[in-house]
C-alpha cells in the first residue's frame, strides 16, 4: 500500500524540467537578463547590476512556471569560450540569444555567431528566442532593424520556432513576455525535445 501511495504521490508531484541556454556576445546583457528573470519569477532579488561581472564560467538560475521548472545556463560570451557552448547543446530545450541593440558595430558578428550555433546539428529543432536588449537606451536599434539582419538566417532555422523580441534586461521591460513566449514553445516542442521528469 505504501509503495502504491508513494508512487501516486510521485506521479502527482512530478515536475517537468527544461534546460535553456543563454548565449550572445560578451557585454550583451546575458547575466543581467538571468538576474532579472530570477527576480521577476521567484521574487528573490537577483544580483544588483553593479555586482555583475563578466561571465567567465557559467551562471545558473531556475524558475517554476505552472508545473514546469526552467533551468537557465548563462554561458560566457567571450570568443574563446564559444567552444564550451557546444557541450550544452545536446541537453538544451531552447536557446535565448541576447543581442546588444546599442552595438551596431558588432551586429554582423552577432549574426555570424548565431548562424554558427544554428548550423550545429545538435541544436536542430530547438526554439530560438533572440532578444534585442538595452531598449531603455535611446541609441538602441529598434527591433525591426535587428529583425532584418536576423531574417537572413531564418531560412536556416527550418521549421523550428524563432522570434526576435525587444527587451530591457536592466529595467525588466519585455522580459515577462519573452519568457512566456519561450515557455509556450517549450510545450509545443515537447515531442522533439522531451522534458526531463524530476
Ligand atoms: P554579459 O553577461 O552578456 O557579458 P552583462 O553582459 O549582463 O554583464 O551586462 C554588460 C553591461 O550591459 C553591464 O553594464 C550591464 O549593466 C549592461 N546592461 C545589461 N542589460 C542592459 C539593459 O537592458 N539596459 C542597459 N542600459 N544596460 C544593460 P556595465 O556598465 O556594468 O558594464
Amino acid at each position: 500500500m505504501y509503495t502504491l501511495l508513494n508512487g501516486l504521490y510521485k506521479y502527482l508531484t512530478r515536475q517537468e524540467e527544461y534546460y535553456v541556454i543563454i548565449l550572445g556576445l560578451d557585454n550583451a546583457g546575458k547575466t543581467t537578463l538571468l538576474e532579472r528573470i530570477k527576480t521577476m519569477f521567484t521574487g528573490v532579488r537577483g544580483l544588483s547590476p553593479d555586482k555583475i561581472g563578466p561571465t567567465v564560467g557559467l551562471n545558473l538560475g531556475k524558475i517554476d512556471i505552472g508545473r514546469s521548472r526552467l533551468k537557465f545556463w548563462d554561458l560566457g560570451g567571450q570568443r574563446d569560450l564559444h567552444s564550451i557552448w557546444e557541450r550544452y547543446y545536446p541537453e538544451s530545450h531552447a536557446i535565448i540569444f541576447v543581442i546588444d541593440a546599442t552595438d551596431r558595430a558588432r551586429l554582423e558578428e552577432c549574426r555570424q555567431t548565431l548562424e554558427k550555433v544554428m548550423m550545429t546539428g545538435e541544436t536542430e529543432g530547438v526554439p530560438v528566442l533572440m532578444l534585442a536588449n538595452k531598449q531603455d537606451l535611446p541609441v538602441a536599434m529598434p527591433v525591426e532593424e535587428i529583425k532584418e539582419t536576423f531574417n537572413k538566417i531564418a531560412y536556416g532555422l527550418g521549421a523550428r520556432e524563432s522570434k526576435v523580441l525587444p527587451v530591457s534586461a536592466l529595467a525588466g521591460d519585455g522580459v515577462r513576455d519573452a519568457i512566456e513566449w519561450l515557455y509556450t514553445r517549450l510545450q509545443f516542442n515537447r515531442e522533439t525535445r522531451p522534458p526531463n521528469i524530476e
